[in-house]
């Protein structure tokens, strides 16, 4: 039993404590050490009927200007308090750019890819390099490159936008730069392409100024070749591939992580748990995604976010692509990932599967 004076000196203990700028381990909640991660971001799905009709009125209403830099709508998950983050780690966001319009140059130390969703004529043009962005593509910003975005076409343009923003900020690693005119004078177009010719051909002397991929593009008809030759080779349902940076075999950029998943239609994947964080576009398709106790419904051009460690699984409902970012190469350079299947989910998997099946 604590005596009244035992209690005082308490008391007075913590008081001191707390007044020092200082904290007992012991009266932290158990967050703090949990015997597994517990992810503040939750499961979650944004529509592409919203998003699509949002950025539309955003088209109307707000010109593109400095300072603003950029017509976006960045996902904001429920579960990080109001912050514009789709999780701890990554931004995910949609951009629209009208016909004739501009997204001025700038560039920043966080890193950034575009998956092109919609629209035809846009260019962006990265260290002078203008690159064309086609539905399916897969566009590289790295970090420190000044990159602006101009639409020579006549009809909107929509991409999804990722980047390790919130990462970076984490790290207190944040700079940004405009660059001194609106727009970069184009020296090169589709550079990046010539230079890495020829799938694993790579120009001898290639000198890129920024720390990744010395491949800014990936067209969405080889993504395609890819995926139907590793299903056609396997006579499997499921297929993934990983975008690389064709020089080392690593991820396309230090931070982010970029793959595409092919389902074939009525196909179940592996309950499957991982550390770090993912945001998952609809390419092409419908189905449903079971991410710990959330099921998420969707359809082309939906994109949901699926947390640390959630036990997930994904069924398709026709033949269906799912481009996934994530900050999986973070975790595995600093020897933090773990993945593993997740045998209690088999059972939840296996009824789904039968459900759509039957
Ligand atoms: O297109 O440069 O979604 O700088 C967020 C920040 C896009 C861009 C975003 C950016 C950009
Ligand atoms: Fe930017």
């Amino acid at each position: 039993m604590t005596s009244t004076t035992d209690q005082s000196h308490l008391d007075a203990f913590y008081a001191d404590v707390a007044a020092y700028d200082l904290q007992p381990l012991w009266t932290q909640t158990s967050d703090l050490l949990p015997p597994s991660p517990c992810p503040s971001a939750v499961p979650w799905l944004w529509r592409w009927e919203t998003l699509r009709a949002l950025v539309e009125r955003a088209s109307r209403l707000v010109p593109i200007e400095r300072g603003g830099e950029r017509r976006v709508l960045a996902l904001a998950n429920p579960g990080l308090h109001g912050l514009p983050y789709a999780t701890p780690t990554l931004w995910g966001a949609m951009q629209i750019v009208g016909p004739g319009e501009s997204a001025p140059a700038h560039r920043h130390t966080a890193a950034a890819i575009r998956f092109v969703l919609e629209g035809e004529g846009l260019w962006t043009t990265v260290d002078g390099d203008a690159c064309e962005m086609r539905t399916g593509d897969l566009v590289l910003t790295p970090s420190w490159a000044f990159h602006d975005h101009t639409n020579h076409g006549s009809v909107p343009m929509v991409w999804f936008d990722g980047l390790d923003l919130p990462l970076v900020k984490a790290l207190d690693a944040v700079f940004f730069e405009p660059y001194k005119d609106r727009l970069q004078p184009v020296e090169a177009k589709n550079a990046s392409e010539s230079r890495v010719a020829g799938r694993a051909l790579l120009a001898r002397g290639t000198q890129v100024g920024h720390d990744g991929s010395p491949l800014l593009v990936y067209r969405w008809p080889e993504t395609d070749r890819a995926l139907d030759a590793l299903l056609a080779q396997d006579g499997g349902t499921v297929a993934s591939i990983e975008f690389t940076n064709p020089t080392t075999g690593g991820p396309v950029l230090p931070t982010i992580g970029c793959a595409m998943h092919r389902l074939r239609s009525t196909t179940v994947t592996t309950p499957w748990r991982k550390t770090g964080s993912s945001v998952f576009v609809v390419h092409r398709g419908s189905g449903v995604t079971v991410a710990g106790s959330a099921v998420l419904r969707w359809s082309r051009g939906d994109m949901f976010v699926v947390p640390s460690w959630c036990p997930t699984y994904h069924a398709s409902l026709e033949d269906s692509d799912l481009f996934e970012l994530s900050d999986e190469p973070v975790l595995r350079a600093l020897r933090l990932y773990r993945e593993e299947a997740v045998p209690d989910a088999r059972d939840a998997a296996e009824l789904w599967s039968s459900a759509v099946s039957g």
